[in-house]
C-alpha cells in the first residue's frame, strides 16, 4: 500500500481509478485540475463522489488552464458535469490551492508519497517549476496519459495526441523529460483492458452504475460497443500489480506545436544526430503491454468486495 497524491480532472474513469484508489491505496489527499470538466467542477465532483463513496480524503484545487496554450473546452462524453449528470452537486467549487499541497507533502514526507495523475499534467508541472528541489523526493510519479502508437494506439483527440497529453503539452513535455521517477500508462496499455456494461451493471456499485451509463450509451452508439477501456484505473493498477505489465525504457518528450501537437514520442533512432532533442533527457519507463485479464479481474474483485 502506497501513500498517494492522486491528481485529477475527475470524470467517469477518474472515478472508477480514484474507487480502486481507495480500496488498495492509502489517500494522502486528492488534487484536482482543468481537464474532463473545469477546474471548479471537478472540486465538486470530487467532493460528491468521496461522500457518496465513504472517501476520506482532503481535496485541493489546482490549475484551471494549461502553461501555455490558451483554455480549451471541456471533453463531453462524461456528461455535462463529468460525471454522467447523475446527481444534484450542491457542493463548494471552493478549496485550498493543489500545487502547494504537492510541494508541501513531498517535503514533509520524503521518498514516502507516490502522485498519480490522470488528467493534464499542469499541476505537477507547476509544482516541479516552483519547488524544483522535491524532485527527487517523490518516490514515483504514474502518468496516465499518451499514446506511442504500438497496436494503432496513437491518439484519441488526434491522430498523434492523447486527451490528458493534449490538453497540456508543455506540462506533459516538462514532467516527461524531468528527472521525476515516471511510470506512464499511455492508450497503447489502457485501450487493450475493457470491460463490459454487463460487468460495471453486476458490480455491487450503484454510485458508479449511475455515473457511467451516458459514457456507455455513447460508446454503443459510436462503436457499437456496450462497454468502456479503464484507462485512468491503469495507473492503480500498477500500484496494485506491476508484473502485469510490460514496461519500455527510455527517454521521453512530447511535442508542444503543429499537427502532431501532444504527441508523445520515444527515442526510437539508433543513428547518431547532429540536433538531439533527447539528449540529456533522463530515461523514463513506459507501458506498451498489459496482461489485460490479470488486471480486470484484480479490479473488479476488489470493486465487487463487500468487506469493505
Ligand atoms: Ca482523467
Amino acid at each position: 500500500m502506497r501513500t498517494l497524491i492522486f491528481d485529477t480532472d475527475i470524470g467517469v474513469d477518474d472515478a472508477f481509478a480514484l474507487a480502486y484508489a481507495a480500496r488498495t491505496q492509502r489517500l494522502l489527499g486528492i488534487t484536482t485540475v482543468f481537464g474532463n470538466v473545469a477546474v471548479g467542477q471537478a472540486v465538486k465532483n470530487a467532493r460528491l463522489f468521496c461522500e457518496k463513496m465513504q472517501i476520506d480524503a482532503p481535496i485541493y484545487r489546482g490549475c484551471a488552464r494549461p502553461l501555455a496554450l490558451a483554455p480549451s473546452e471541456p471533453a463531453k462524453l462524461h456528461g455535462e458535469d463529468g460525471l454522467g449528470d447523475a446527481f444534484d452537486n450542491a457542493y463548494s467549487d471552493m478549496a485550498p490551492g493543489a500545487v502547494q499541497f504537492i510541494i508541501d507533502s513531498v517535503r514533509a514526507q520524503p521518498h514516502e508519497i507516490t502522485l498519480v495523475a490522470i488528467g493534464p499534467l499542469t499541476n505537477i508541472a507547476s509544482a516541479i517549476n516552483q519547488a524544483p528541489d522535491i524532485i527527487p523526493l517523490v518516490k514515483e510519479l504514474v502518468i496516465m496519459g499518451g499514446a506511442f502508437g504500438t497496436d494503432g494506439h496513437s491518439g484519441n483527440v488526434t491522430p498523434f495526441a492523447e486527451f490528458n497529453i493534449w490538453k497540456d503539452p508543455h506540462a506533459a513535455d516538462q514532467v516527461l523529460s524531468s528527472a521525476l521517477k515516471v511510470v506512464v500508462m499511455p492508450l497503447d496499455v489502457t485501450h487493450k483492458v475493457l470491460i463490459s456494461g454487463q460487468e460495471v451493471r453486476q458490480l455491487n456499485q450503484p454510485v458508479l452504475n449511475a455515473i457511467v451509463r451516458p459514457y456507455l450509451a455513447y460508446s454503443l452508439q459510436k462503436e457499437g460497443f456496450d462497454g468502456m477501456a479503464l484507462h485512468d484505473t491503469l495507473a492503480i493498477a500498477w500500484l496494485c500489480q506491476p508484473e502485469a505489465f510490460q514496461l519500455a525504457e527510455g527517454p521521453l518528450r512530447v511535442i508542444t506545436e503543429g499537427i502532431a501537437r501532444g504527441q508523445t514520442v520515444r527515442k526510437l533512432s539508433a543513428l547518431a544526430s547532429r540536433e538531439d532533442p533527447f539528449r540529456d533527457v533522463p530515461a523514463q519507463r513506459v507501458a506498451l503491454g498489459v496482461d489485460a485479464a490479470q488486471v480486470r479481474d484484480h479490479f473488479l474483485r476488489t470493486l465487487n468486495d463487500r468487506s469493505e
